[in-house]
């Protein structure tokens, strides 16, 4: 039989099939290739013996969190509590991009913050959405509904960032838990353990843990440069520029008239150095 892979806790694995829900475990094959079942993974499985004997070919899959097959991604960014924080938005961006993932920025606790600090948050992010992405904030509930539907929709971003309280305002049924913010430390205590996929108005969304580390050191500079989708906009006198040491670059020339922002270069710049 199909199904979908919504849960994964130690080897239990939740498969999803005509609306019942199947705990299996992987074929022993799957850990002597090598081969990891992912959140989101459709795979065939025997529902009597209750083993997965097959992970179906995947449009992408991600390693931190695990999952896979994903449309859309909720990059949930709070202003205060965690801070907010370019260099983790620019991550999270180019990493969907480097997925062919689209991606919604969604900002939470504003009511945190003072008018002025949001004015000026405004700025950067009208940046943003002149640049092709959408941004909604964590009370545009109606708004992030229409988003949602017939996407598989993931939600990223820092532990703390409210990514759980959110999918609890779109959906109480849920009973997500939460977490306290340590003040200590600015940051959320990795209250979501596990990924778990639900299906939601003809949609699917994903709750994950908020990630630690994401550094670029898996991909290529080829990949980072074409991943700034700003950057398409200019052609630089060298075929081959890579935007940072040559003189003439249509990119830095751009960057000191402020056409595009300073932050994201900068960002562009260290994953750059990440990249191999
Ligand atoms: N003031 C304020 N607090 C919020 C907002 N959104 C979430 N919180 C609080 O932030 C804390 C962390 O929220 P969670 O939803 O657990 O965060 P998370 O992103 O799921 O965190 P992890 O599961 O650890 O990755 C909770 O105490 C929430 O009540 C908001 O818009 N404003
Ligand atoms: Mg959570
Ligand atoms: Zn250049």
């Amino acid at each position: 039989m199909k199904g979908q892979i919504i849960k994964i806790s130690s080897n239990n694995h939740i498969v999803f099939s005509n609306n019942k829900t199947y705990t299996c475990v992987p074929r022993g094959k799957f850990r002597k290739d090598k081969l990891i079942p992912k959140v989101g993974d459709y795979v065939i499985f025997d529902p009597d013996k209750l083993v997965i004997d097959e992970i179906l070919e995947r449009k992408n899959n991600f390693d931190r969190p695990m999952v896979s097959n994903i449309d859309q991604a909720f990059i949930v960014t709070s202003l205060l509590n965690p801070n907010f924080s370019l260099n983790l938005l620019d991550r999270l961006l180019i990493l969907m991009e480097l997925h062919k993932v689209k991606s919604i920025i969604c900002i939470t606790k504003k009511d945190l913050t003072s008018f002025d600090y949001y004015e000026k948050i405004k700025l950067v992010l009208a940046y943003y959405n002149k640049i092709g992405y959408n941004i909604v904030t964590n009370q545009d509930l109606e708004k992030i509904k229409i988003l949602i539907k017939d996407q598989t929709n993931v939600f990223v971003g820092q532990s703390g960032a409210g990514k759980s309280t959110l999918l609890n305002k779109l959906n109480p049924n849920w009973n997500l838990k939460t977490g306290e913010i340590s003040l200590a430390l600015g940051r959320g205590k990795h209250t979501t353990r596990n990924v778990e996929l639900y299906n939601f108005l003809d949609g699917k969304v994903l709750d994950t843990p908020g990630f630690s580390a994401l550094n670029f050191n898996n991909y290529t500079k080829e990949d980072i440069k074409k991943s700034f989708r700003e950057f398409s906009n200019y052609s630089c006198p060298f075929k081959d520029c890579s935007h940072t040491k040559e003189k003439e670059c249509a990119i830095k020339k751009a960057v000191s008239s402020g056409e595009i922002l300073k932050t994201r270069y900068d960002n562009y710049l260290k994953f750059y150095e990440e990249a191999k």
